[in-house]
């Protein structure tokens, strides 16, 4: 692997904290620098609802590594170190006047991108993980701009400030399988070719049989079908790193991911201050995690409309294995690769949980989003399974896992259940 030290962004979500961990277990030379702004803990609590298993700060979380792994190669910056580094730019920039501590933050981009900058210079960065994202799809309807600002802010900060100190910095991003939509037709992981008119073989010339026409007919595979404003801030975050690559050279892995769905992986179950969070709310929770948490509780599984809805799932430890190996790729252009292991529509998801949950009852309720209810999906897995392996888990062993791991902790979902539909 080219470079030295490694920067994961979202590092106190759901994937960061345990892709830091994987990171830093599998690479004791490197440091692993997270950062994040802290919001996914503010948006959940703002919808009233808490993350089912208990989390600790970002600082504990650090210490607690440590104290387990005896590796002390994790660096998580949060806000209030964000503030110094921002302190430390100010100064090192020679900038005369600084409104109060509180104001800092809320200076522009051009900011965010010199302490990138300088944190990629100064650390010796080689690879960015770039994970951080307000990634709920009914929360960013609720909040259009301020979803579109945090996520597409962020990568374009990001890629500017790569380009910047060192084209070479290997980008990996998740985006999502929802860029996609619910096409009809098979969701390719490459380009996708226009199909020759078949009248053209009558015409005289065949300009169209040479190779080259081929090439010139491919077409990224449509990523604008997105179904909310946040499966589309990640199209325009999909458009922006394909650009970026093809016009800076940075060589860029889009892990489009697809419904990440279990308790935790195999770091964050040696200690209870490694865990990571679990959402069952509204906005933040994912369809087969909350149908557990609506089961353990004796909630009746909410399925959507006609719950044809289907969808990629995968679980959270096959995620980050996939995101730990991406970072030996070596490719060098935009490389785009969908990350799923197999598909259930929601009625099939709420079989699937009621069975494993004696006495379950599945309700339909009325769909509160505009989506297909019932359609083809037929995403491509391959690239995936060649270059970053085969998933291991299945749904079973999710959900065996989900339930076993959260009976401990079914009072205190229960006690925010009303947060299951609002
Ligand atoms: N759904 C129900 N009942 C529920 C919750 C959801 O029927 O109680 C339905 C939804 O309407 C949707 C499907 O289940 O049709 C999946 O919903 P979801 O909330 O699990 O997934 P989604 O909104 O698509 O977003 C999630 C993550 C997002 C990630 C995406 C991958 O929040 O960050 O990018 O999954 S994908 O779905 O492939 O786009």
């Amino acid at each position: 692997m080219k470079g030295n030290n490694i920067l994961v962004t979202g590092a106190d979500g759901v994937i960061g904290w345990p892709v830091c961990m994987r990171l830093a277990l599998k690479y004791p030379d490197k440091t692993i620098i997270g950062i994040d702004n802290n919001e996914r803990r503010r948006w959940v609590d703002e919808c009233g609802s808490v993350s089912a298993i208990p989390i600790v700060s970002m600082e504990e979380r650090c210490l607690a590594f440590e104290e387990v792994t005896g590796q002390s190669n994790i660096l998580l910056i949060g806000d209030s170190i964000r503030k110094s580094l921002l302190k430390l730019l100010l100064s090192l920039r020679g900038i005369g006047t600084v409104v109060g501590q509180s104001n800092i933050l809320l200076i522009g981009d051009s900011i965010r991108k010199s302490l990138l900058k300088l944190l990629l210079s100064l650390r010796g960065i080689g690879t960015v993980v770039h994970l951080a994202a307000q990634p709920s799809a009914p929360y960013s309807m609720k909040y259009p701009l301020y979803t579109l600002r945090n996520n597409n802010d962020a990568t374009l900060a990001l890629i500017m400030a790569i380009k910047e100190v060192n084209p070479k910095i290997r980008l990996i991003e998740t985006t999502t399988m929802g860029i996609y939509g619910t096409p009809p037709i098979e969701i390719e992981e490459d380009f996708y070719v226009i199909p020759e008119p078949e009248a053209f073989e009558f015409l005289p010339g065949h300009e169209h049989r040479n190779p080259t026409y081929a090439q010139r007919h491919k077409l990224p595979l449509t990523p604008f079908q997105g179904g909310s404003w946040y499966h589309r801030s990640k199209s325009y975050d999909a458009s922006m790193l394909q650009f970026a690559s093809f016009r800076y050279g940075i060589p860029t892995v889009d892990l489009r991911l697809g419904v990440v769905i279990g308790v935790g992986t195999a770091e964050t179950k040696k200690d209870s201050r490694l865990a990571t969070r679990f959402d069952f709310d509204f906005n933040f929770g994912v369809l087969a995690n909350r149908f557990v948490a609506q089961a353990l509780t004796g909630y009746p599984l909410t399925v959507y409309g006609e719950g044809g809805q289907t969808r990629g799932y995968i679980s959270l430890e096959d995620t980050v294995q996939r995101i730990v190996n991406a970072v030996e790729l070596s490719n060098n252009g935009y490389l785009p690769i969908n990350i799923l292991d197999k598909c259930y529509s929601v009625r099939e998801m709420a079989q699937h949980v009621a069975k494993s949950h004696y006495g379950t009852e599945v309700q339909t309720v009325p769909n509160p989003r505009k989506e297909l209810e019932d359609h083809y999906y037929h995403p491509s897995t391959s690239r995936m399974r060649k270059l970053l392996g085969e998933p291991k888990d299945s749904l079973d062993d999710v959900l065996k896992d989900a339930f076993t791991t959260l009976e401990p902790y079914k009072e205190r979902i229960a006690s925010h259940k009303e947060a299951f539909m609002k």
